[in-house]
């Protein structure tokens, strides 16, 4: 199994990146935002009690999220490998995405880490408010929030699998081909390695 996480800030492109390297590299695509949103458009127990947090820019709860991706990882045992679009976003679920997979007997190999300015994201998320249904998109105060949750909690995760040595940084400005091309340069590098 070959494992990878997309990580990065609100608007860094993981969503748009990860459609193209799950295509190439036969990888399953787990990405909690795609999942809450699916919950809360469903009016489930556990997209209600998201809703309120993601509305407000908030990181939904720990135990909400790990114990989707428990249920996602269980639903795909014959995966080649995963592709974590999203997640974790807190060193507790990146604690937590460590037990999973010793469990199922693999391993995180990479941890890919977008860049980009933050007056680049504002620009992209207000962009893509204008089209989307996401509410999440097109409030500057939300969008605010969202950046400030990556800094307080989530910025650790990267440093959280550098003590391992797995994380390689992309710059994530530029088209979309470009930074595809350095990202599977990257995963061919660890594959090969
Ligand atoms: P997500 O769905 O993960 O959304 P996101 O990080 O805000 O942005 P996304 O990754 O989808 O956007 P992308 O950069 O691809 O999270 C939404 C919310 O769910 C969170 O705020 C939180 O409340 C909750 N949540 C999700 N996971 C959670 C977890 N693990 N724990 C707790 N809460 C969780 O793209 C943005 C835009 O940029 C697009 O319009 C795209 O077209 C454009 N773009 C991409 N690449 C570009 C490029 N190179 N140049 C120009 N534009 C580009």
């Amino acid at each position: 199994m070959f494992n990878i996480i997309l990580f990065g800030p609100p608007g860094s492109g993981k969503g748009t990146q990860s459609e193209r390297i799950t295509a190439k590299y036969g990888l399953k695509h787990l990405s909690t935002g795609d999942l809450l949103r699916s919950e809360i458009a469903g009016q489930t127990p556990l997209g209600l009690a998201a809703q309120s947090f993601m509305e407000k820019g908030q990181l939904v709860p720990d135990e909400v999220v790990i114990e989707m991706i428990s249920s996602a990882l269980d639903n795909n045992p014959n995966a080649n490998g995963f592709l974590f679009d999203g997640f974790p976003r807190t060193t507790a679920q990146a604690e937590s995405l460590d037990k999973l997979l010793i469990q199922k007997n693999t391993e995180i190999a990479l941890v890919l880490a977008l860049q980009v300015t933050r007056k680049e994201l504002v620009r992209r998320l207000l962009n893509r408010g204008l089209t989307s249904d996401r509410p999440d998109d097109n409030n500057e105060e939300v969008i605010t929030a969202r950046l400030q949750e990556y800094e307080r909690k989530t910025a650790a995760v990267a440093e959280y699998y550098s003590k391992y040595g797995k994380v390689s940084y992309i710059k994530g400005e530029g088209t979309v081909d470009k930074i595809f091309e350095a990202l599977c340069s990257a995963i061919e590098a660890k594959k090969v390695a």
